[in-house]
């Protein structure tokens, strides 16, 4: 399949397929949104058909349960599912403390509760989201659609203050036509540059009245399935 490929779906690939290596009969799986869990899906309806693998797929957004419908794996919502055995998800940036930033496909708020509702959580990504810092991809926060503007003030104030703690976060929005997810909230994205303290932004942003959550994910990933293009795969 990697022959005709691309090189970075190539290095997506190979990482969904190691981790779909974790998946056991009979677990309860935690299946992510976006092009690289999109692969895993893929490789998991081949198991289910091919192989045998009997699944419960509990997915983070429509997308992704259209998806592992299509290929035939049996999907729950999560409140039948209850617990899950393992999340396998993407990520746009990963530090080296498995801290992530998620988010980018709007579908952050059932990526992190699906994630955190799990006994391991294995994120799968090309090189280029690993980083050394957090920050340099804008940080989507999601919001209700009440009076969201003012909320995106509100975050406004907030970074600037936390310059002010010595954060040394930069802040740029752009909240135009802000996107819609599943829920029917708001993303409003925070271009950050970099962020001096993830673990203490995380915390404040929740703070804020009108947010109901942040693409922060702190102390949630367990294991980091890395795919290259030339078919080597690392695990962390
Ligand atoms: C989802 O997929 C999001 O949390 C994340 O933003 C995105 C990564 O997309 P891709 O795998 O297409 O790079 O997990």
């Amino acid at each position: 399949m990697s022959g005709q490929l691309s090189p970075i779906d190539t290095a997506k690939f190979v990482a969904a397929r190691r981790a779909c290596d974790l998946v056991e009969d009979g677990m309860r799986v935690g299946l992510g949104t976006g092009s690289t869990s999109a692969w895993m899906v893929r490789c998991l309806g081949e198991m289910v058909r091919e192989d045998g693998l009997r699944i419960t797929g509990v997915p983070t957004s429509a997308r992704t349960a259209a998806l592992a419908r299509e290929m035939g794996i049996h999907v729950l919502g999560l409140d039948e599912a209850r617990w899950l055995d393992i999340c396998i998800d993407g990520a746009d940036e990963c530090d080296g403390e498995l801290n992530l930033i998620k988010g980018g496909g709007g579908a952050l708020l059932q990526e992190k509760i699906v994630a955190t509702a799990s006994d391991r959580m294995v994120v799968i990504a090309d090189p280029s989201k690993v980083v050394a810092q957090l920050g340099a991809f804008p940080l989507p926060v999601e919001v209700v659609p009440f009076g969201w503007q003012t909320t995106q003030a509100l975050l406004q104030e907030t970074i600037a203050a936390l310059d002010v703690l010595g954060d040394r976060t930069e802040l740029r929005m752009n909240g135009d036509q802000p996107y819609v997810t599943d829920e029917g909230n708001h993303i409003v994205d925070l271009h950050l540059g970099r962020i001096g303290n993830a673990r203490q932004l995380a915390l404040v942003l929740n703070q804020i009245p009108g947010v109901v959550e942040n693409g922060l994910f702190i102390d949630i990933c367990d294991v980091l399935v890395t795919g290259h293009a030339d078919g080597r795969v690392e695990l962390r």
